[in-house]
C-alpha cells in the first residue's frame, strides 16, 4: 500500500477536483456546490473524479478478482434495522425483494490495490467529511465492510433499501451494457415520518417518485441513502458486469459494523432476511409485485 499511497494523487482528477488542496478557493466552492447537491437532491455525482488510466487500472484489479467474489442471493426488506413484523401484506414494511449480486469483503481487497489506496487517502477522507458537512469523520476499521466490491452480472439485481447511516460513499468502475442503474426517491422519509405512501409509488417504479442520476464510470458519490430509498435496476444483457467500490465512514472513529452483519456478509445463505429484531417465526411478507398502471387505469 505504501507505494501507492504515494501515488494516489496523480490518479485523481486535482484539476477538476482540488480535494487535497486546502488552501485554494476552488476546494472549498466545491465544498459548497456538493452540499447544496446533497441538500437539494441527496445525492451528488462528481463524474471523472479518477483519470482514464487510474480508472483502467482499479477495473483491471477488480475484475481479476471477480472469481472469489461471494454471492448474495436472496429475499430481503428494504428496512433492514427494523422489526418489520406484523404489518399487512401489501405495506411497504412487509415487501421483500430479490438481493443477487457478488461482492468482495474488505480483507479481499488487495493491499497493493488502487481501490484499497484510495481509501486510505487521507485527503479523501477529509473531503468527504467536509462535503458530507460531517464535524469528524473517520474510516471505517471493519475488516469485513469499511471497503467492498459489488459486481452485478446479467439477472443481478440490488433491491429498494434505505441505508443505516449517511457514510457510504461510492465510486462506479464500470457499467452494464443493458440495466443496473441506480435509481433514487430522494430524502422520500423524514426523520419523524416514514411517509409509507411515497415508499409504496417508489416501490411500484412511479417516474415521478424516482429519479436516476447520471453517474458514468469514474463518478464519485456522495449519497444521503438513509432517508433515501434506492436500488440498482436489474442488470440485463452484458458482455461485463456493473462494478462499484462502496467505502464507509463513521462519525466516531473505530467504527466496526456489528459482528451479525459482518456474518451474514461473509457467510451468505439464501435465508430471507426480514429486519433487525425481526421474530425468526415471524410470517406475512411477500414478494413486492409492480402493478403497473395501465392507460384505462389512469383516465
Ligand atoms: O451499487 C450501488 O450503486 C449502490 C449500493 C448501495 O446502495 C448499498 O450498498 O447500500
Ligand atoms: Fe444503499
Amino acid at each position: 500500500m505504501a507505494t501507492h499511497a504515494l501515488s494516489v494523487r496523480k490518479w485523481v482528477n486535482t484539476d477538476r477536483y482540488p480535494v487535497d488542496d486546502l488552501a485554494n478557493p476552488a476546494r472549498d466552492e466545491l465544498v459548497a456546490m456538493c452540499r447544496e447537491q446533497l441538500d437539494a437532491s441527496a445525492i451528488c455525482c462528481l463524474p471523472d473524479f479518477i483519470r482514464p488510466d487510474g480508472l483502467a487500472q482499479m477495473i483491471k484489479e477488480m475484475r481479476a478478482l471477480e472469481p472469489v467474489a461471494l454471492k448474495n442471493n436472496l429475499l430481503r426488506t428494504a428496512y433492514s434495522w427494523m422489526d418489520n413484523s406484523g404489518f399487512p401484506p401489501d405495506h411497504p414494511r412487509s415487501a421483500v425483494f430479490l438481493r443477487r449480486f457478488s461482492y468482495l469483503v474488505t480483507d479481499q481487497i488487495p493491499e497493493d490495490s488502487l481501490s484499497r489506496a484510495l481509501f486510505f487517502w487521507d485527503p479523501l477522507t477529509d473531503f468527504v467529511r467536509d462535503a458530507l458537512g460531517f464535524k469528524t469523520l473517520y474510516r471505517s476499521e471493519c475488516p469485513t465492510v469499511s471497503i467492498q466490491a459489488n459486481y452485478m452480472n446479467e439477472g443481478d439485481v440490488l433491491p429498494w433499501h434505505f441505508d443505516t447511516n449517511d457514510g457510504v460513499v461510492s465510486l462506479l468502475l464500470d457499467e452494464a451494457d443493458e440495466g443496473g442503474h441506480y435509481q433514487m426517491a430522494p430524502y422520500v422519509r423524514d426523520e419523524d415520518n416514514e411517509h409509507y405512501d411515497r415508499v409504496t409509488r417508489a416501490f411500484n417504479e412511479d417516474p415521478d417518485v424516482i429519479v436516476e442520476p447520471r453517474m458514468p464510470p469514474g463518478t464519485f458519490i456522495l449519497f444521503k441513502g438513509r432517508r433515501s430509498v434506492h436500488r440498482v435496476s436489474p442488470v440485463g444483457r452484458t458482455t461485463k458486469p456493473r462494478m462499484i467500490m462502496l467505502y464507509s465512514y463513521d462519525e466516531k472513529p473505530g467504527m466496526v459494523f456489528p459482528q451479525k452483519s459482518q456474518d451474514r456478509m461473509r457467510y451468505p445463505d439464501s435465508t430471507p432476511y426480514y429486519g433487525h429484531g425481526t421474530p425468526a417465526d415471524a410470517t406475512g411478507f411477500k414478494l413486492w409485485s409492480v402493478e403497473k398502471a395501465t392507460g384505462s387505469q389512469r383516465d
